[in-house]
């Protein structure tokens, strides 16, 4: 029996961590269903605790057909999918590109809490840009830093990824982690420079973005 893969989200609009894994798992072509559990609600956390014991969502349920589990949280998820699928080259095959993606990566996760305060996610809406603090003016210059470096120096490799044009030729996980943050610029009018703004349009233009935005839109 092939492994199923059922993906616990919260609401599309909001939902800046669910959509990295469902992201990458579209990009990947890995079937899967989807479960979603509205966010902001008083329910909320009695929801999504039968599915995650951390209480937060994304959680992905795996069930191999000997003994299912679930593993949460959103970097968890991505590394446990590319440790389940070597064929799908979730990240980058060469050595120091798949070290300077874990790095973004990782540095995403951690990090740029002003960025996730000041600007959240509202998939697909177009809202004033607030005044914007010293932290945060940084940490977007910090991110299309990243962006910039990454396109410069690892953009032309030719992976057996899902087509080119990415931060690593390839889509790869730090794709799907940057997503988030490209929606946010979207909808607040952050204007990057213009090998960062092309990124962000590929990105915008991908039929699962397209596939994220319709379900956003409508909630
Ligand atoms: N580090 C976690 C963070 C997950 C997280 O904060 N998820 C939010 C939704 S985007 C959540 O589940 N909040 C619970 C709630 O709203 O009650 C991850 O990467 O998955």
């Amino acid at each position: 029996m092939a492994d199923s893969y059922s993906l616990i989200l919260g609401t599309k609009r909001y939902s800046s961590w669910s959509l990295r894994p469902w992201l990458l798992m579209k990009m990947a072509g890995l079937p899967f269903d989807e479960t979603l559990i509205t966010l902001r609600q008083t329910d909320t956390p009695e929801r999504i605790f039968p599915h995650s014991e951390s209480g937060k969502v994304p959680a992905l349920k795996i069930d191999d057909g000997k003994a299912p589990f679930t593993v949460w949280d959103s970097l968890a998820v991505c590394e446990t999918l590319a440790e389940r699928h070597p064929e799908k080259h979730l990240w980058p095959e060469q050595p120091q590109a798949r070290a300077h993606a874990r790095s973004i990566t990782a540095e995403m996760h951690a990090g740029f809490a002003d960025v996730r305060r000041h600007l959240p996610m509202d998939f697909g809406r177009n809202l004033p840009k607030p005044e914007l603090d010293d932290n945060t003016q940084k940490q977007i210059v910090r991110i299309v830093e990243i962006w910039a470096g990454a396109l410069t120096r690892f953009g032309g490799l030719s992976g057996s990824g899902t087509r080119g044009g990415f931060l690593y030729g390839a889509f790869s996980i730090a794709d799907a982690f940057y997503a988030p943050v490209v929606s946010r610029f979207e909808t607040y009018g952050i204007t990057v420079p213009s090998a960062s703004d092309a990124y962000c349009k590929r990105i915008l233009a991908l039929p699962a973005m397209q596939e994220w935005r319709a379900a956003a839109m409508k909630e």
